[in-house]
């Protein structure tokens, strides 16, 4: 790897808590991914942006501020990267998905929360992640409590924009989201000096959801069988989405869609055709959070879908592109974004009816439902996802864990039991 120790240096990085963590990340990565067989050729991109994830990444943000540009780091599928990309800034995903972090999130958080919180300050205040570092803007927003509530913390040590989110999907409820998006752009735009247009912002729509398609390209290509590619692998050129720049993502995901096509015609897969599948729902993943899909993939199954934040609900739906105002483009991105089914909604049917649409899509065996510790909202609508999976007919898991791996053998033993029941 390139010595990017005088970026972190710069960055304002702790230099030697940071080295215990790259020092962890090969070991875990070459153990989960790289012992795979015959995975597609396309994923040595994702491979090499992992072996360099600290470096090359945010040296690229590191210019774009040279060149003037602005950074806004998200935590959230809700926040609009149109507006960011067309006013000349960089989006990068912020969530934390690492256990090496939670101790640090613990000093200013209460433990009994969910780890994606308290990963999430960790990185920020014990400065071990440069994507937190190279960022000039937080931009929260209201979903959960746990959330809202750590931002008050973040925003205390760097600025942090909070997006006042619609709890419920009422006409006026798109409408407040029409003008929190519209308020949004005033603030990239004070932020970057950069005025926004409708043609920057038609260009920046029309980028991201070529994004979504090229993305949507590789997703679709597991409801094949034999499954083309790994559970695993997807999941993480899913995770990694969140930080790359848009076009380049568009370029791989689409290169990687081609070869997962070919062999699709061929009959080529990663696992025996007739392998058990399964659609993953409930918290989000973030990188590097991949046990739930690990203990699958080496339990005799394969994971074909995720409906999470990080999978379907990051690229499904495309933005309208024929409005040529910005108050059009404004009401077009709402209408989009509103779509996404978060628990934080109340109520909230559509996220059952995407599971089971989802299961039938991809034809899944069996469906596991699998949130983050202390998750109040993904917690509570358990028993409704289990109940509309059970009507349909379709096996249902629900489980509980966090980023640590104490639980590995337990999780190990129950998936692999469902997935024995599965026939
Ligand atoms: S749109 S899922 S990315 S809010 S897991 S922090 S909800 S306590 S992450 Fe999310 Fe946006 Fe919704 Fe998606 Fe809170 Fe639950 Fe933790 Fe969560």
């Amino acid at each position: 790897m390139t010595d990017y120790r005088d970026m972190w240096q710069d960055l304002g990085m702790d230099l030697e808590t940071h080295d215990l963590l790259c020092a962890a990340l090969p070991q875990s990565f070459g153990d989960i991914y790289l012992t795979q067989e015959n995975r597609p050729e396309g994923m040595a991109f994702y491979d090499f942006v992992v072996s360099e994830i600290h470096g090359i990444r945010p040296a690229e943000l590191v210019k774009l501020k040279e060149d003037g540009g602005k950074v806004f780091g998200t935590f959230c599928v809700f926040v609009p990267d149109e507006v960011v990309v067309a006013c000349g800034g960089a989006v990068t995903g912020l969530c934390g998905g690492s256990q090496f972090w939670v101790p640090e999130g613990e000093k200013v958080l209460p433990s009994g929360m969910c780890p994606l919180i308290k990963a999430s300050l960790g990185a920020h205040f014990g400065k071990t992640c440069p994507y937190f570092s190279v960022s000039d803007v937080y931009v929260g927003e209201t979903t959960c409590d746990g959330k809202k509530k750590a931002y008050e913390i973040l925003g205390a040590d760097k600025q942090t924009y909070l997006m006042d989110m619609p709890q419920m999907k009422r006409p006026q409820d798109y409408e407040k989201w029409t003008g929190g998006i519209s308020a949004f752009a005033r603030m990239v735009q004070e932020v970057t000096g950069v005025e926004l247009t409708a043609e920057k912002l038609g260009d920046a729509i029309h980028l991201i959801n070529e994004k979504r398609q090229a993305l949507a390209r590789v997703h679709a290509a597991r409801k094949a069988d034999p499954l083309p590619i790994s559970g695993k692998d997807v999941l993480l050129m899913t995770q990694i989405a969140f930080f790359d720049d848009p076009a380049r993502c568009a370029q791989m995901a689409n290169a990687l869609a081609d070869e997962l096509e070919a062999r699709i015609e061929r009959g080529e897969g990663v696992f025996p055709k007739g392998t058990k599948r399964i659609l993953v729902t409930g918290t989000p993943l973030a990188i590097p959070n991949w046990k739930l899909h690990h203990i699958i993939e080496t339990s005799g199954a394969a994971v074909v879908c995720e409906e999470i934040c990080t999978g379907t609900r990051y690229f499904e739906h495309l933005v309208d592109e024929s409005a040529t105002t910005l108050e059009g483009q404004f009401q077009a991105l709402s209408d989009r974004y509103m779509q996404n089914n978060c628990a934080c909604f109340t109520p909230n049917p559509g996220r059952v009816e995407d599971i089971v649409r989802l299961a039938r899509e991809y034809r899944a065996d069996g469906v596991i439902d699998c949130n983050l510790k202390f998750c109040t909202l993904y917690d509570v609508e358990k028993s409704s996802v289990a109940a509309a999976l059970e009507q349909e007919g379709i096996p249902c898991l629900a489980l509980e864990t966090d980023y640590a791996d104490n639980d590995s053998e337990q999780l190990r033993t129950r998936i692999g039991a469902f997935i024995e029941m599965l026939g």
